[in-house]
């Protein structure tokens, strides 16, 4: 009897593994892993923000569909890099202040305020509205300049 119900649970645990494993939880072998990882999540989240951001400026023609695959793109990618600030990655190749480990909470507050921010430009790419997409971009980008004054060295 037991053996028979035993690989199902296997499964179920195994499954229950995978769907925990979501990018709040990325976990690094190594803390290089972990900076290696929030730094091409920055990469990949700056050139999806800077094609939308690039139309809000007017230095490439506005096209509606680009900026709103772009800025879905970049609100899912605004999620990504905050797992990869794990604790004994505050040296290496980095340009991390080393307070961000001190002041943990200010900096996930910083990061939370840079995702709403980054959701709101989403929230307008869907409309179609270039100048509700300029303030959200805007914003954004404020957010962004806020968290780097403070917690990335030059
Ligand atoms: C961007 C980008 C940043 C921010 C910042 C805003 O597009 O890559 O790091 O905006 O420049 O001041």
């Amino acid at each position: 009897m037991h053996r028979s119900f035993m690989p199902g649970l296997m499964v179920a645990a195994g499954l229950a593994t995978l769907l925990g494993s979501t990018p709040a939880a990325a976990q690094f072998a190594k803390p290089e892993d972990a900076i290696k990882y929030r730094k091409a999540g920055m990469t990949m989240m700056a050139t999806h923000f800077g094609r939308v951001a690039a139309m809000a400026n007017g230095r490439v023609p506005f096209d509606a569909k680009a900026a709103a695959d772009n800025a879905e793109l970049a609100t899912m990618l605004s999620k990504l890099p905050f797992a990869g600030f794990v604790d004994g990655s505050d040296k290496g190749d980095t340009k991390a202040e080393p307070k961000i480990w001190s002041e943990m909470d200010k900096f996930r507050a910083a990061a939370s305020k840079m995702q709403d921010e980054m959701a709101k430009v989403n929230a307008a790419a869907k409309t179609g509205n270039i100048d509700a997409i300029k303030a959200a971009v805007g914003g954004t980008g404020q957010a962004c300049k806020a968290c780097h004054d403070s917690y990335r060295k030059e």
